[in-house]
C-alpha cells in the first residue's frame, strides 16, 4: 500500500526475557512466535498493510528475507517499519553473558547499514547490565539502539510490554539518538547509567545520576538534545566483541567483613580486576592496624585493577573521608558516580583490549568513555529563564548558519555550532536536510569535517528520504564523499537504485540524466 509519510526502518533483535514468556509446568520460560503472535494482532504495531519482508543479516554473509509489519502514522506523521529477527536459543536474561552480548553486537553490525535503528528486547533481570556492556562495545555509534522489555509478558491481560515496545520503537525509527539506550516506563534512559530497582512494578529502571535522555507523554517524545551524545571523531562504527568477564568479580563490603574474606577474593587464580561496593561516598574499613588496607595494597601491587564505587544510588565516590582516601592512597580508582553494572562491564571492556597497559586501564576507569560518568566539567549550563534561546533565535541561527555553510566560511561554522544553544545539529531546512545535508554539497569539505567534529549525524535522511552522502555523490562532490565514507555514512538501497537514474546540481535541484 502506498504511503504519504516517511517511513523508519527499524530492526528488533529478540533474545527473550518476560516480554515474550508463556507460562511452563516450571514457571514462565521465553517462547518463539513474537512478531506473528504478540505484534501483527495488535493495530499500534500493524497498519495492516502487509508490506514487503524486509532483509535480514543473520550471520555476516547470510541474508534473510524476513516478515516486516509497519505501524501506523505516528505524531511524527512518519510510520516504523520493522521485522524480529529472534534469537535461535531465547533466554530468562539471568544467563545472559558475555557470549550473549557478542552475538548482539555482532547482529547489530551485520545488519548496521540496513536499517534506521535496533530495538533489543530482553529480560530485565540483568537489562541494565547488557545495555552497559553493549555502550562500551560499540564505538562510533551513529544509530539509536534501544534496549526494553517488560515487567509482565506481552500475552498478559495486564501489561506494560505494549507500552515500553511501542515507545522504543518510535524513538528508533524517528530520532537519530546516537546512543546505547533503555527505554522503560516512558523514559529514554543512557543505558550504562541505568539499574534495575524494583523486581515487580513498571517503573523498574532508575537513573540517578543522570537525567533521561528523553520522556514520552501524550503531546509525544521530549528529547534533552543537550544531553545527548555523539559520534564527534572521523572514525567509523566498530564493535569490540568478546568482553573480559571472566577474571573479574565484585563485592560488597559489610560491617564486619573479614580481612581473609576479601583477600581470598582478590587471590582467586587469574584475577585482573575487582568491583568493591563500598560505603557511602566510598568508604570501607582498613582492618585492625590497617589489614584490611595492606591486603588491598598488596593486590594492587600483583597488577589487579581495583575500583571504588558506592552502595548507595546516587552521589559520587570521593576522598571527602579519611577511609576512602586511604583507599585511593593504596592505588584502589575512584569509580565516582559509576553504577556497579556501568563499573564491571567497562572494566571488563578494558580488559579484553589488547595491548592495554595497567595505568591505561586506571586512567580510563577514572574518566567517562560513553557518557557513564559525571565529569565535573561537562557540568551543564543552563540559562535563567529569561534568556532562554526562543524559537526565532533558532530560526534565526539556522538560517546563519545556512549561509555560512553555502559561503564555505568555516570559521563562522565553528563559533555557532560550537557550545550550540539551539540544537543546530537537529535542526531541519523545509526539505527537512540538516546542516551536513547543506555542507554534502556545500563549496568546502572543511565546513564538511568541523560539522562531523561537533557530532552532526551522517545518517539522517530528509524528505525526500537523502542522506548527505548522497547528495554529495549526485554533484560529484568526491572530497566530501571521501569525508562522508571515512566515518561510516553509506547509501540506503532506493539510493542505490535512484545513483545513475538522476543527478544533482550544487542547489540541491534534481534532474533526470540526460
Ligand atoms: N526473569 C526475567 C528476565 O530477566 C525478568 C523480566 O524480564 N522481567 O529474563
Amino acid at each position: 500500500m502506498a504511503t504519504q509519510y516517511p517511513e523508519g526502518h527499524v530492526l528488533i533483535i529478540m533474545t527473550g526475557g518476560t516480554i515474550c514468556m508463556k507460562s511452563s509446568p516450571e514457571g514462565l520460560i521465553p517462547a518463539t512466535g513474537f512478531l506473528s503472535q504478540g505484534m501483527a494482532p495488535r493495530p499500534s504495531f500493524n497498519d495492516g498493510s502487509m508490506p514487503e519482508p524486509l532483509p535480514v543479516m543473520t550471520d555476516s554473509t547470510t541474508k534473510k528475507y524476513l516478515s516486516s509489519l509497519r505501524t501506523p502514522p505516528s505524531t511524527y506523521s512518519r510510520h516504523v517499519r520493522y521485522t524480529l529477527y529472534e534469537f535461535p536459543v531465547l533466554l530468562d536474561s539471568s544467563s545472559i553473558s558475555s557470549e550473549g552480548w557478542t552475538q548482539i553486537a555482532t547482529t547489530i553490525q551485520n545488519n548496521y547499514s540496513l536499517f534506521d535503528g535496533f530495538v533489543i528486547l530482553h529480560g530485565t533481570d540483568s537489562l541494565a547490565y547488557t545495555s552497559s556492556a553493549l555502550s562500551f562495545m560499540l564505538s562510533h555509534l551513529g544509530k539509536p539502539v534501544i534496549l526494553t522489555g517488560s515487567q509482565a509478558s506481552i500475552f498478559a491481560l495486564q501489561s506494560d510490554a505494549v507500552d515500553n515496545l511501542l515507545g522504543s520503537l518510535i524513538i528508533a525509527g524517528t530520532f537519530m539518538i546516537p546512543e546505547v539506550c533503555l527505554f522503560f516506563h516512558h523514559r529514554l534512559f543512557r543505558g550504562n547509567r541505568t539499574t534495575k530497582v524494583s523486581a515487580s512494578s513498571f517503573d523498574a529502571f532508575a537513573s540517578p545520576n543522570c537525567e533521561p535522555l528523553a520522556k514520552i507523554s501524550a503531546m509525544g517524545a521530549e528529547v534533552n538534545w543537550a544531553l545527548v551524545r555523539r559520534p564527534r571523531s572521523i572514525a567509523r562504527f566498530d564493535v569490540l566483541r568478546n568482553l573480559d568477564t571472566t577474571h573479574v568479580a565484585c563485592l560488597r563490603i559489610f560491617p564486619g567483613i573479614k580481612p581473609e574474606m576479601i583477600d581470598s577474593v582478590l587471590r582467586v587464580p587469574g584475577l585482573r580486576g575487582l568491583i568493591l561496593e563500598t560505603f557511602g561516598a566510598g568508604n570501607a574499613p582498613s582492618g585492625e592496624d590497617g589489614s584490611l588496607t595492606a591486603i588491598f595494597k598488596a593486590a594492587v601491587s600483583r597488577g589487579i585493577v581495583i575500583v571504588n564505587v558506592s552502595q548507595c544510588q546516587s552521589g559520587s565516590v570521593t576522598p571527602l573521608y579519611a577511609p576512602a582516601t586511604i583507599l585511593g592512597n593504596a592505588g584502589v580508582v575512584f569509580g565516582h558516580d559509576l553504577t556497579t553494572e556501568a563499573a564491571l562491564t567497562k572494566l571488563s571492556f578494558l580488559l579484553a583490549l589488547p595491548d592495554i597497559s595497567y595505568d591505561d586501564i586506571t586512567h580510563q576507569m577514572q574518566a567517562s568513555i560513553r557518557g557513564e560518568m559525571t565529569e565535573s566539567s561537562h557540568m551543564q549550563f543552563s540559562h535563567p529563564s529569561s534568556e532562554l534561546p526562543t524559537l526565532l533565535d533558532a530560526q534565526v541561527a539556522f538560517t546563519a548558519l545556512g549561509y555560512a555553510i553555502a559561503r564555505g566560511d568555516v570559521d563562522a561554522v565553528k563559533a555557532m555550532v560550537h557550545g550550540d544553544q539551539f540544537g543546530l545539529l537537529e535542526a531541519k531546512d523545509y526539505a527537512e536536510n540538516t546542516v551536513l545535508h547543506l555542507a554534502a554539497v556545500g563549496p568546502d569539505t572543511r565546513v564538511l569535517r568541523e560539522l562531523l567534529l561537533h557530532g552532526a549525524s551522517v545518517h539522517v535522511r530528509n524528505r525526500a528520504k537523502n542522506t548527505p552522502l548522497f547528495l554529495a555523490t549526485q554533484v560529484g562532490n568526491s572530497e566530501a564523499v571521501a569525508i562522508l565514507t571515512e566515518v561510516g555514512a553509506h547509501l540506503h538501497s532506493e539510493e542505490l537504485e535512484w545513483n545513475g537514474n538522476c543527478k544533482r546540481s550544487r542547489t540541491g535541484e534534481v534532474k533526470e540524466a540526460s
